[in-house]
């Protein structure tokens, strides 16, 4: 499937359902790990409305341990494969590894979603043969470690000058500036004031390139709202809703249904006065 990202603001943000592939992964409880599961979750999600799924199948939770090559893509492979043939709905490998990229790619994922953007052994060469569009994260740290002391002179500035530096890193390689989103990697090797700062913030990483938000569920939710993970849906929602607002280009959710009539609503606010057929000339 040939698929590129839309060439208007007007036409975002895009929504990204989630699909963990992992065993460990406790918001999904684990249980969308066969082809044919996680064919069923997928479909439900085109059916309220996502844009994109998100495959991933190297947990990067707190905590989490490295997982090699072969497990990664014992895991995400089936899968990719199941909803290519099934469906046409864009999908996007959440990985860090450069083989998973080239074979995810070749599979017909449309996008590749780096929590490390592209530092890894060869990532960056392979993501750009791919010619697919790029994620790049922000983290501070690696998973395993990276809750333990989150420190930040100021956080805004020294994510928004990591993730210029790694644009500049993947134009040079050759990837298209339009083809390169931006993220400021909410929880990852933050704390709940630097996630809140940033998101604050989200109007000075929208203002310099396309912005992926993934905040659903997300612990800095749970400390604001004294809630567990499964009783987030309203305070993920509002936050997306507020994203919608900041020219977010991505919104990164479990909750696609609930996330797709916020982001419509405040678009419907957002735009109004404009008509795609006035823009034609
Ligand atoms: C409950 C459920 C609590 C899930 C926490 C979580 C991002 C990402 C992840 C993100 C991009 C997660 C792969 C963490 N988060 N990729 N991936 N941006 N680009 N935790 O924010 O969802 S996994």
């Amino acid at each position: 499937m040939s698929w590129a990202l839309p060439d208007h603001r007007h036409d975002y943000p895009l929504v990204m359902g989630i699909l963990n592939v992992t065993p460990d992964s406790f918001s999904d409880g684990g249980e969308f790990v066969t082809p044919a599961l996680a064919l069923a979750r997928a479909r439900e999600m085109v059916a309220a409305g996502a844009d994109i799924i998100d495959i991933g199948g190297e947990s990067t939770r707190p905590g989490a341990r490295k997982i090699s090559a072969d497990e990664e893509l014992s895991r995400v492979m089936p899968v990719i494969e199941a909803i290519c043939n099934d469906t046409d709905i864009p999908i996007s490998i959440d990985t860090t590894k450069a083989g998973v990229m080239r074979a995810a790619v070749a599979a017909g994922v449309s996008m590749i979603n780096d929590v490390t953007a592209l530092q890894g052994p060869d990532a960056l060469k392979t993501a750009a043969t791919c010619k697919v569009p790029v994620v790049l994260m922000h983290m501070q740290g690696v998973p395993r470690t990276m809750q333990t002391r989150p420190e930040y002179t100021d956080v805004v500035t020294e994510v928004r000058e990591f993730l210029v530096k790694r644009v500049a890193a993947c134009v040079a390689a050759g990837i298209p500036e339009h083809q390169i989103i931006i993220d400021p990697g909410f929880g990852f090797g933050k704390k709940i004031e630097h996630n809140l700062r940033l998101f604050n913030a989200l109007q000075e990483f929208t203002d310099v390139q396309p912005v992926l938000v993934g905040v659903s569920r997300k612990s800095m939710i749970g400390t604001v709202l004294d809630k567990t993970a499964n009783e987030r849906l309203h305070g993920s929602v509002a936050l997306a809703a507020l994203a919608t607002w900041m020219h977010a280009a991505i919104i990164r959710v479990h909750d696609v249904a609930e996330t797709v009539d916020a982001v419509r609503m405040i678009r419907a606010v957002r735009d109004v006065g404009y008509t795609a057929a006035a823009q034609e000339t």
